[in-house]
């Protein structure tokens, strides 16, 4: 696997000199771990949990998730505890999870019952968390709406309906866990909740031309719904809670970088900033500028992107400032290419394709197991330059990882060596994005804890810094566990690597 890569004009990347030493981090930088919670919990019916579109979607036959479901994955859920003991002795400060809408309302509506025996899970998830010192930061949603509000009222393709009910579902949290969480995280990728739950249909609920959804406008509409749901917390967050619980609230955001896949044709050139407003600027024009989407959007997709009223926008306005960080998601670059032909009348991206290889048959770097996701470390770079230059907010890196190649050999599973020199590379991009170019990085979370269940791809990806066996459940620290507790150790004690920001 490494010869071949070797061979390659990225040899520099996936080297052997490997892992990345003496890595220059602020000593205030954070160091995390990220989980979701339909990818670890299991349980999926155990003390009152109700389903998610989430439970429907992986049970779907013929299979849409390689014929696996997360009925019980990491069962998180009833080793609570062991994890949390592991994630102490690896190092981790902080940890990224979210939790689970219908565990805590079953059927998911303003009006309907809470489940208590839910609420004690994550009040003892959060106490342990703090017995152990490592600091909780919760996501209120990654990917699994209830599916009782998916059948009454199609979930995000009724703003209305939606929004009430992820108001009061806030509510609830801030109340009950408010007083010890201080990091909260409104959505986890809307992008990928429009594009791949209404588009493409990869993710649950898996809407797609196939299944005679609308293509052409549900995704935009998806996208409207998350972006009023999340400025309209944010703001309960700043009146009700704020005052009195001190906490910080944003959302997350993913998105590839991109380099132009002939970059001697201007149209290529210009389709990196395209393809990323439209990826990104989507969700961060309005909620971190407090804006309308980007031209380029409304121009290109007409009526089919709805519009925000005036008094949308003063709520946007207005909760633009309070949104206490920049949360993002990152794992690779693409090369991007302008198309002339006519485009389909679903096309999400300006007619712009995206590619691993570019005009001239480079790829962007050395492919994980997921061929999408290469290893392109100054891309990352470059994607944080471009963040901070048009939203001027601290960033945290609430995700970043990958699946090796050829992880289900068990030998690699423990010696990662190209994760390792991933994680590396990425925290080193890091390094030259806070002290050359001036940018404030606050943190870093790995995706992911443990080994999960990985959506479309079932069990086959593995993108945890731990084993899980998942026959035995048993938990067994790879490499990169210990080389990320290592690194972040060394930022602690050795006090000539801090540095003061420039
Ligand atoms: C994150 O999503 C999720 O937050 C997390 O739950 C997940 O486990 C993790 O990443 C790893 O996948 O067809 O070329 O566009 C990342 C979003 C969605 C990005 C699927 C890549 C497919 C590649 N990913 N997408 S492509």
């Amino acid at each position: 696997m490494w010869a071949a890569a070797e061979q390659t004009p990225f040899s520099h990347l996936a080297g052997s000199e490997f892992p990345i030493k003496n890595l220059k981090l602020p000593k205030s930088f954070g160091y995390g771990a990220a989980t979701a919670a339909y990818q670890i919990e299991g349980a999926s019916t155990q003390d009152g949990k109700g389903k998610s579109i989430w439970d429907t979607f992986s049970h779907l036959e013929p299979s849409r998730t390689n014929g696996e479901n997360a009925d019980i994955t990491c069962d998180h859920y009833n080793h609570m505890e062991e994890d949390v003991q592991l994630m102490k002795s690896l190092g981790i400060e902080t940890y990224r999870l979210s939790i689970s809408w219908s565990r805590i309302i079953p059927l998911g509506g303003r009006d309907d019952p809470v489940n208590e025996a839910g609420i004690a899970f994550y009040n003892r998830l959060i106490d342990t968390l703090l017995e152990h010192s490592i600091t909780p930061s919760v996501t209120l949603y990654h990917w699994d709406v209830p599916e009782g509000l998916y059948s009454k009222y199609k979930a995000f393709l009724n703003t209305k309906e939606f929004r009430a009910d992820f108001e009061r579902y806030a509510r609830l949290c801030f109340t009950r866990f408010g007083d010890r969480v201080k990091s909260w995280v409104t959505f986890n990728e809307p992008y990928i909740i429009s594009i791949f739950g209404h588009l493409n249909g990869s993710l649950a609920p898996g809407h797609c031309a196939e299944v005679g959804t609308e293509t052409a406008t549900e995704p935009w509409l998806v996208g409207h719904t998350l972006i009023l749901s999340h400025a309209s917390v944010v703001q309960m967050y700043a009146r009700e809670f704020q005052p009195s619980q001190n906490g910080k609230i944003s959302i997350v955001l993913n998105g590839h970088f991109y380099e132009p896949y002939d970059e001697t044709k201007q149209t290529d050139i210009d389709a990196v900033q395209v393809r990323l407003e439209f990826y990104v600027g989507w969700f961060g024009d309005p909620i971190y500028l407090g804006k309308d989407y980007p031209a380029v959007m409304k121009e290109y997709l007409g009526a089919r992107l709805p519009s925000f009223t005036p008094d949308d926008l003063d709520l946007l306005k207005v909760t633009c400032p309070i949104n206490g960080f920049y949360g993002m998601n990152h794992y690779s670059t693409k090369f991007v290419r302008q198309l002339m032909d006519l485009p389909a009348k679903d096309d999400w991206t300006r007619n712009i394709e995206e590619s691993s290889t570019n005009s001239k048959g480079e790829e962007i770097g050395p492919a994980s197991s997921m061929p999408w996701l290469r290893l392109a470390p100054s891309g990352f770079r470059k994607m944080m330059n471009w963040i901070w230059d048009r939203y001027h907010l601290p960033i945290i890196i609430t995700e970043n990882g990958c699946p090796c190649p050829g992880e289900a050999d068990i030998k690699i599973a423990t010696d990662d060596h190209f994760r390792q020199r991933y994680l590396g590379l990425y925290l080193d991009a890091i390094s030259q994005a806070i002290y050359e170019d001036g940018i404030e990085v606050q943190g870093y979370y790995v995706w992911s804890l443990m080994d999960n269940f990985e959506w479309s791809s079932g069990f086959g990806p593995r993108y945890g810094i731990v084993h899980v066996d998942f026959q035995t459940l048993k938990r067994t620290p790879k490499g990169s566990a210990y080389y990320l507790q290592e690194t972040f150790q060394a930022r602690r004690n050795d006090q000539t690597r801090v540095e003061e920001r420039p």
